[in-house]
């Protein structure tokens, strides 16, 4: 039966009487059906015999507006998802709110709003934007880390890290961001300025602060890189990067006892080495200097010695040489301005001679000792021996102050093939691969076995050893700001640092705090909060008025999703055994580093404490490309941000969505074209129509037909096409193409349809195919079609089509034959024929014979599946 059988319609075109796809009218009516059912989106408990799959999105900060990067993450995340169920996976799909953090302060500080009232207001904003997206989010397990329900087990990980000596307090040199008013970690200053404020230069300061004990983890966490075959090899790259593992040998020389502050002839004569006839005991203090070198083999070609500016030892010095303090002050100076800029490697080097000397274990030589504005105080041991022949900073060093450049070693091969003679390496000579000269017992060693050697020989003789320096820092996580966790630890005059009990947590964090830009934490100055009774001698004690980095926030929230409501525990630890580590994890690559190594800490951390298994907590991770309108990232600063709501409210958010995923691969960075939203809607409306149009339709063949198998065979291509994407790298441009090709030849067979060639079973199969195989990338209008041809059960656990690759094949190909790139033929062949079938049939045909009658081929081009090209004399 054809569809235009009732008399009062007949006077209308199928086309003109159909309905009008209408996803304002579509899409809110189903979102109302989701939200009525709970399950829909819910996890299996971990007995489910379904394989598991958590995917997860990363959790977005709650500004109040998503933007479109937002959108495409999570239309990402949800079409994995869904796949997954359709796969009859077990999913764990949730959502959270990274909830602490300064904007909450800021905009407190702007509209007289509590920093609670504004977060939470934004949260709930997000949430309606978020389901009229409609995301496949199980919010029975929604995060809120700014909820005292979860930020009291951010206190609870604090004391149980400060137990086992991970959490340490210390004075130290910190980045601080004056318009931040508060202490940034390493990993949040960017080329010297914070990374919140583009503009701001971040200054160094001294603070007590908490540090957490990352670099207990740093050779883990650089070895565990190994593991993650499911990570982009630029984060990979990046982490080990951060983490900076350098091996190499700590040598200690011993400080020669010296007069006072020297004369200005001496000052001079600092600028050359000499060796002491003996080495008198008395002549040494008894104090030592270790310097790191990764080059230890080259310690015979050291010239002197030199110290960070803030070196314990140049305090000393300075003390009693009022010229040195004058000059010391203005290193530390430079080295400040040079880090505050982001450029330290490249400082512009000066130094000055102490007046003392030290000397070389090796050689006992003395050296005299420099301080110098590019030694770091907190790389290595903050001390280095400089070896000017060999290293190109010291080279420039010596160059400019006169000191001594002495080689040490050679290129194994060092005959000049030209003149025969022995060439002299260009300095600074830095080669690896070289051989020892000048070097006392060590000579004519390769230089890694010199290394070996010399190392070993060091520690033997005790003033040395074999060491590995990392690059990675303790995180730093006090912040002197209001809108974070409250850290968890009293002073108490008499038992000094004393956690609070764990029956004591949560530390609220109090409402009606002034805010202000005042340096310090505005907590400080809420007197019912800093003054607390001590637990362990019930006296006075005060409470620790800084809150925690909003990283930590962010750095186990992924397993709280897990058992979000538990009160006893931060997580049931059965549940992550079962759902860890995270199937896929998808984010911008902004956070390669920060959080993506504190979350691995975190999980180490963790397992340690015996609370889970797993040493990683992501398997594989995925970072999407940005979303860039008019030739930059899309941002509020450039104003060129398109609103979601405003694409949805115009073309739905099935288009708005399914655009997101249509316009460029995932992992590159997506153009915003309005345009492209609109023939994507275009789209979606043609798939409705025709879906309308040919529900229930029984008109057709009852057998297998021609125009049947053509269309089973698209059908097929098609499922395969996507099947193998949403295993693999998920192109999802190319998926939607793929669709829209079999919605093209579904068309173009229309005419078929009507004549009846096309069977009743085949079309009904493609229709129902069509719609499932939309279903990730379109969610409401795959429901609402699924009604519409009768679907049985809930579309989301109906088991996604699979490719029957026998129906699938292409039964014949054509390829075009040419002579000298002229074409001369068209020849059939088997979809599946090999170079040789193709080139035979092509010498089979008439036409070619004809063609290449009398003449030689001297070449054959031959392209499968594509083409064949006889180049003829
Ligand atoms: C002598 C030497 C000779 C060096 C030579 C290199 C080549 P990486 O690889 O980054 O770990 N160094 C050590 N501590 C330093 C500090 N606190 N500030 C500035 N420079 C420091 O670099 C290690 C090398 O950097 C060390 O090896 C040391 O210079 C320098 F032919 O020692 B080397
Ligand atoms: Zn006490």
């Amino acid at each position: 039966m054809s569809v235009s059988q009732n008399p009062s319609e007949a006077a209308t075109s199928p086309q003109e009487r159909e309905a009008r796809y209408n996803p304002s009218e579509i899409e809110p009516r189903w979102q109302q059906r989701w939200a009525e059912q709970p399950e829909l989106y819910a996890m299996e408990p971990a007995s489910s015999n379904k394989p598991k799959y958590y995917v997860l999105e990363m959790l977005p900060y709650p500004s109040g507006q998503l933007h479109m990067g937002h959108v495409r993450n999570y239309a990402i995340g949800d079409a994995l998802a869904r796949y997954m169920w359709m796969q009859g996976h077990n999913v764990l799909h949730p959502m959270g709110w990274d909830a602490f953090g300064l904007p909450a302060e800021n905009a407190a500080i702007k509209n007289n709003t509590p920093p609670r009232e504004w977060t939470l207001s934004n949260i709930a904003a997000m949430k309606r934007q978020m389901d009229r997206l409609g995301l496949s989010y199980d919010w029975r397990n929604e995060v809120t880390t700014c909820l005292p329900d979860y930020y009291r087990w951010n206190q609870w990980f604090f004391i149980r890290m400060f137990e086992k000596g991970l959490a340490y307090r210390k004075k130290s040199k910190v980045n601080w961001c004056p318009q931040c008013a508060t202490v940034l970690a390493n990993e949040q200053v960017i080329n010297g300025y914070c990374w919140r404020h583009e503009d701001q230069l971040v200054e160094q300061r001294d603070l007590e602060q908490w540090f957490l004990r990352i670099t207990n983890y740093a050779q883990e966490l650089l070895d565990d890189l190994g593991k993650l075959d499911g990570w982009p090899e630029k984060v990979r790259t990046m982490q080990q990067n951060w983490i900076g593992r350098s091996e190499g040998t700590e040598v200690e020389f011993d400080l020669e006892d010296s007069a006072s502050a020297p004369e200005d002839e001496e000052r001079e004569r600092g600028k050359g080495t000499e060796v002491l006839p003996f080495l008198e005991t008395s002549k040494k203090t008894g104090k030592k200097i270790a310097v790191f070198t990764t080059r230890v083999d080259t310690i015979f070609g050291a010239t002197s010695v030199q110290l960070a500016p803030e070196h314990p030892l140049v305090k000393e010095f300075a003390a009693s040489d009022e010229k040195l303090a004058s000059e010391v002050t203005s290193l530390i100076e430079q080295q400040k301005k040079a880090r505050e800029a982001g450029d330290i490697g490249e400082i512009e080097k000066h130094g000055v001679f102490t007046g003392h000397y030290a000397i070389n274990p090796f050689s006992g030589e003395r050296l005299p000792i420099w301080v110098a504005n590019y030694i770091l105080l907190d790389y290595g041991t903050g001390a280095i021996m400089s070896v000017p022949a060999h290293d190109e900073r010291d080279y420039e060093f010596a160059k400019k102050y006169g000191l001594e450049v002495r080689i040490v070693i050679l290129p194994r091969r060092t005959i000049d093939p030209e003149t025969g003679k022995d060439a002299e390496p260009m300095l600074p000579y830095t080669a690896e691969d070289s051989l020892l000269i000048n070097s006392g017992d060590f000579n004519t060693l390769g230089n890694e076995e010199a290394q070996k050697k010399m190392a070993a020989f060091a520690e033997e003789k005790g003033f040395g050893k074999a060491t590995v320096t990392f690059r990675l820092k303790d995180w730093g996580v006090s912040r002197q700001r209001y809108w974070g966790t409250p850290i968890p630890m009293l002073y108490c005059e008499k038992d000094g640092i004393v956690p609070v009990p764990d029956d004591q947590l949560p530390v609220l964090l109090p409402d009606n705090v002034a805010i202000t830009q005042e340096n310090g934490s505005p907590l400080g100055r809420v007197p019912e909060f800093v003054n607390a009774t001590c637990p362990k001698c019930g006296g006075p004690a005060r409470r620790e008025t800084d809150t925690m980095d909003t990283f930590v926030d962010s750095s186990w929230y992924f397993y709280r999703y897990t058992s979000a409501k538990d009160d006893k525990a931060p997580y049931d630890s059965d549940a992550i055994a079962y759902w860890f580590p995270i199937d896929q994890y998808i984010g911008g690559v902004e956070h390669a580093i920060l959080h993506l190594i504190y979350s691995r800490f975190w999980t180490k951390m963790m397992r340690d404490l015996g609370l889970i298994k797993n040493d990683e907590p992501v398997q594989r991770l995925f970072t999407q490309g940005m979303v860039i309108k008019d030739g930059s990232k899309m941002s509020k600063s450039k104003g060129n941000v398109v609103s979601p709501d405003d694409m949805i409210a115009r073309y739905g958010a099935d288009a708005t969505r399914a655009y997101a995923l249509f316009a460029a691969p995932p992992d590159r960075d997506l153009d915003w074209q309005e345009d492209g939203v609109a023939g994507v809607s275009r789209f979606l409306s043609r798939v409705y129509r025709f879906v309308n149009r040919y529900a229930g339709y029984t008109g057709g063949a009852a057998q297998s037909t021609p125009a049947s198998q053509a269309l089973q065979r698209k059908l097929h291509q098609t499922i395969a096409k996507i099947t193998i994407d949403f295993s693999g790298r998920w192109h999802f441009n190319t998926c939607i193409a793929a669709i829209m090709e079999l919605v093209n030849t579904l068309t173009a067979a229309e005419p078929a349809i009507a004549a009846g060639e096309v069977s009743d079973a085949v079309l009904a199969d493609t229709l129902r195919d069509l719609v499932l195989l939309l279903a990730p990338f379109a969610p409401y209008l795959s429901c609402e079609l699924w009604e519409k041809i009768g679907g049985q059960g809930e579309l989301l656990r109906t088991p996604w089509p699979k490719a029957d690759e026998s129906l699938a094949k292409e039964d014949a190909i054509e390829i075009p034959v040419q002579v000298n790139g002229k074409l001369r033929s068209v020849v059939r062949i088997a979809a599946d024929a090999d170079q040789d079938t193709t080139r035979d049939a092509a010498l089979a045909d008439e036409k070619i014979k004809a063609a290449l009658e009398g003449k030689q081929v001297v070449k054959l081009i031959l392209v499968p599946g594509k083409l064949v090209n006889f180049v003829v004399k």
